[in-house]
C-alpha cells in the first residue's frame, strides 16, 4: 500500500522531503503540495511529483480526501495551525521542528491529541535517528562512561540570512539540542542562562552572535551549548559527554582525508541537508511505516512541547541575563513512556 501524502510549505526542507518521499522512502507518494507562494509549490511538484495537486491553502490540502498524511514544512510560526487542522480531520501529521514557536500552542496540540486518544503527530527532530547520536546514547546507556556529569556542545552554521533573528538562535537552531539531550540523557531541564561572548564582526548588525546557553537538568547535569550561526567555515555540530569514568564524543561524518602540498585535510560540510541526510531518510521512512502500522515512533507532541517550553525560557534568559527556571505542565498520562 502506498501512503498518499500532502506537503505544506515547499521551501528548502519541503522540497527535500518531497524528493525524499518520491525517490528514497518506500511506500509513499506525494499527491499534493501547497505553499503561500503557489508558483513555488508548482515548481517543486513539477520537479519531483508532477501528478501532485497544488491546492490554494494548507487547509484545502488537509481536507483533500485522497491525502492520508500531511508533512508540515512551512515556517515555524505556522506549524500549530496546520497540526491542529490535521488533528481536526483525524489525519497523521509529520511536523518539522519546532512543533510551534510558542509553548502555549504546543500545549493546545498536546491537549487536542490526548483528547482524541490516538497518537497522530510526529515532530521532525531527526537527531535521534542519526547514527552518531544513537551510538553515543547506546554507550551512555551501557554505563561505559559512568553517570553523566556534563555535556559540552556546539551548533555552528556558516552564516544566516537577514530574516534570522536573535530569538531564532534558540527557537530554530538550539531547539535541536534542546530535544536531543532530553532523549539522549532521559532527563528534563530545570533552568537556563544565556551569555554573549565577544560579538563576531561577521554577523549582520541586528544579530548578537555567538551565544552560550547553559542548561541544568533534573539530575543535576550541566550542559553548555555554543550557538554560533555566522562561523563562516562550515556546518559543524559537536557534542562531548563527560561522565564519572570518561568522555564520549559525537563522531564526525565520514570524510576523505587528503594529504597534499605538505598539508593534511578533510572537508567540513556546509549544509544541514547533507550533514543529517541519512537521519532524515530513516526518519521519514519510520514516519511512513509508523502511519501504516498505526504506531508512530519519533518525537511526540509532548517532546515538541518540552523543547518549546525550554526554548521560551532561553529566549527570556537572552533578555534577562539571569538564570531562569524551566517548569513544565504535568505530562498527560497519554504520553507516558
Ligand atoms: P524556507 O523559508 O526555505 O521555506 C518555507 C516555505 O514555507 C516557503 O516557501 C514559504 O513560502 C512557505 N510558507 C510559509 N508560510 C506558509 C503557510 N502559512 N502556508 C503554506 N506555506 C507557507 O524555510 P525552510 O528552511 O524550508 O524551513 C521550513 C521549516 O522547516 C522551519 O520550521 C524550519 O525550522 C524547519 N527546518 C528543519 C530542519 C531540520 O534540520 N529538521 C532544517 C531546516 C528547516
Ligand atoms: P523507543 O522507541 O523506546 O523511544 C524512546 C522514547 O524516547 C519514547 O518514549 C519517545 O517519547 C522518546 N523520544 C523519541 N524521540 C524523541 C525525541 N526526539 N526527543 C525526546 N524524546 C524522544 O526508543 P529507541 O528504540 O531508542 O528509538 C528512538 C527513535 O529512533 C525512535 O523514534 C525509533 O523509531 C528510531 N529508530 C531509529 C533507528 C535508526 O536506525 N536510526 C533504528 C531504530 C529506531
Ligand atoms: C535550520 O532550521 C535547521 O534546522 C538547521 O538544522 C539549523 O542548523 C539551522 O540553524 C536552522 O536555521
Amino acid at each position: 500500500m502506498t501512503l498518499k501524502i500532502g506537503v505544506i510549505g515547499a521551501g528548502a526542507i519541503g522540497e527535500d522531503h518531497t524528493r525524499r518521499c518520491m525517490q528514497v522512502v518506500s511506500g509513499a507518494e506525494i499527491v499534493a503540495i501547497t505553499d503561500v507562494n503557489l508558483a513555488r509549490a508548482r515548481e517543486v511538484a513539477d520537479k519531483y511529483a508532477p501528478d501532485a495537486k497544488v491546492p490554494e491553502s494548507g487547509e484545502a490540502l488537509i481536507a483533500l480526501p485522497e491525502v492520508e498524511a500531511i508533512i508540515v514544512t512551512s515556517w515555524g510560526g505556522t506549524h500549530a495551525q496546520y497540526v491542529l487542522e490535521a488533528l481536526k480531520h483525524g489525519k497523521y501529521v509529520f511536523c518539522e521542528k519546532p512543533l510551534a514557536t510558542e509553548a502555549e500552542d504546543c500545549r493546545k496540540i498536546v491537549e487536542t491529541e490526548a483528547a482524541l486518544g490516538r497518537r497522530l503527530v510526529q515532530v521532525g527532530f531527526m537527531r535521534p535517528y542519526d547514527s552518531g547520536y544513537r551510538a553515543l546514547k547506546k554507550l551512555i546507556d551501557a554505563g561505559e562512561i559512568g553517570e553523566v556529569l556534563m555535556v559540552h556542545a556546539a551548533h555552528r552554521n556558516a552564516r544566516v540570512g537577514e530574516n534570522y533573528t536573535i530569538q531564532m538562535s534558540v527557537t530554530d537552531t538550539l531547539v535541536h539540542e534542546l530535544d536531543v539531550f532530553r532523549w539522549m540523557l532521559a532527563d528534563d531541564y530545570v533552568s537556563a542562562q544565556v551569555v554573549f561572548p565577544r560579538r563576531t564582526s561577521k554577523a549582520l548588525p541586528h544579530m548578537r552572535d555567538p551565544q552560550i546557553i547553559m542548561l541544568e537538568t533534573r539530575k543535576g547535569i550541566r550542559i553548555d551549548v555554543e550557538v554560533f550561526v555566522n562561523c563562516q567555515y562550515g556546518y559543524d555540530i559537536k557534542c562531548a559527554v563527560v561522565g564519572e569514568l570518561g568522555e564520549a564524543i559525537l563522531p564526525l561524518p565520514a570524510a576523505v582525508e587528503v594529504r597534499k602540498s605538505a598539508k593534511q585535510s578533510c572537508e567540513i560540510m556546509t549544509d544541514w541537508k547533507d550533514r543529517f541526510i541519512a537521519a532524515y531518510d530513516v526518519e521519514l521512512q519510520d514516519f511512513v511505516d509508523g502511519v501504516k502500522a498505526g504506531k508512530l515512533n519519533g518525537a511526540t507532541s509532548w517532546d515538541g512541547y518540552c523543547a518549546s517550553v525550554a526554548a521560551d525560557v532561553c529566549v527570556k534568559a537572552q533578555e534577562s541575563g539571569r538564570i531562569e527556571p524551566i517548569t513544565m505542565m504535568d505530562r498527560p498520562a497519554f504520553y507516558d513512556r
